[in-house]
């Protein structure tokens, strides 16, 4: 068995997620049943997008160089729905009709001697509802209630950004990784709209969105928007812990008056 080389940590970035497009009439043909609705792609990804007028998000590396195998696990309604996805791209086009959770296997090559690992995404079709904050000034986002309105069908991208740690690696698997260091991030946004539907851009109108991109700037910008929630949670922990104190202030006022 090889040796592990201690003490040193590796990473390498991935996306996994998946791009839904609703199925065009000029795209559907006998072989899709007429209740699909959409066509998707679950994959797992490098991060970085091959360049920015690509409409695939990410994928700019082959990681065939460290996983040796993806299984997808589909929906029983599909058939087969164990898909062992065995080079790069690792991915999975299907057509269908319904959003379900995906099971993502990962299997290292063979150097590497790790455990598979097990990711899972829930597959998107439909777009997320933003609610309209100019209409309900003042109001709590969560507790606006989007209208009935079916919104025009448009493409939904759902990626998540991970990165897979490798501890004390093996040394031959070690050197594989070492021999492929991943595209760099590009430093400016190309595109307006980042993959986080959270994101304050996400609200454009759909015409000017188009297929996110990971970039450092995106980084950044969940930075400073944890660290704006954390303010918020630690404001809002110690409004809370005043208002307890002056509670059980009044509790032990009214015990004693309970007990005169
Ligand atoms: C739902 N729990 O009810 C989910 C199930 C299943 C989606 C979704 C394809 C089926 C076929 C398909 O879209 N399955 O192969 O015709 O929403």
């Amino acid at each position: 068995m090889a040796e592990r080389v201690r003490g040193v940590v590796i990473h390498r970035p991935i996306i996994y997620g998946n791009s839904a497009y609703p199925l065009t009439t000029a795209e559907r043909n006998p072989s899709i049943p007429s209740d699909h609705t959409h066509r998707w792609t679950v994959a797992v990804r490098s991060p970085v997008t091959t360049n920015e007028k690509s409409d695939i998000v990410g994928g700019a590396d082959d990681l065939g160089y460290f996983i040796k195998r993806v299984t997808f696990r589909l929906h029983e309604t599909y058939p087969q729905p164990n898909r062992n996805i065995d080079k790069s791209p690792f991915e999975v086009t299907e057509t269908g009709w319904g959003e379900f959770d995906i099971s993502i296997r990962i299997l290292f090559i063979s150097e590497s001697g790790e455990k598979t690992l097990t990711l899972q995404h829930h597959l998107k079709l439909h777009p997320w509802v933003v609610p309209d904050l100019a209409a309900h000034p003042g109001q709590d986002p969560a507790l606006i209630i989007p209208p009935v309105t079916q919104p025009p069908p448009e493409p939904v991208h759902s990626w998540q950004y991970d990165e897979i740690v490798f501890t004390d690696p093996l040394k031959p698997f070690l050197d594989i990784l070492m021999a492929h260091p991943p595209t760099q991030w590009p430093k400016m946004k190309r595109r307006a709209i980042p993959p986080n539907p959270a994101h304050p851009d996400s609200l454009a109108p759909p015409a000017q969105r188009g297929a996110p991109e990971f970039t450092q700037v995106i980084e950044r910008d969940e930075a400073e928007r944890l660290d704006a929630a954390k303010r918020k949670l630690v404001e809002e922990a110690e409004r809370l812990r005043a208002a307890l104190i002056e509670k059980e202030k009044e509790l032990a006022r009214l015990r004693k008056e309970v007990e005169a």
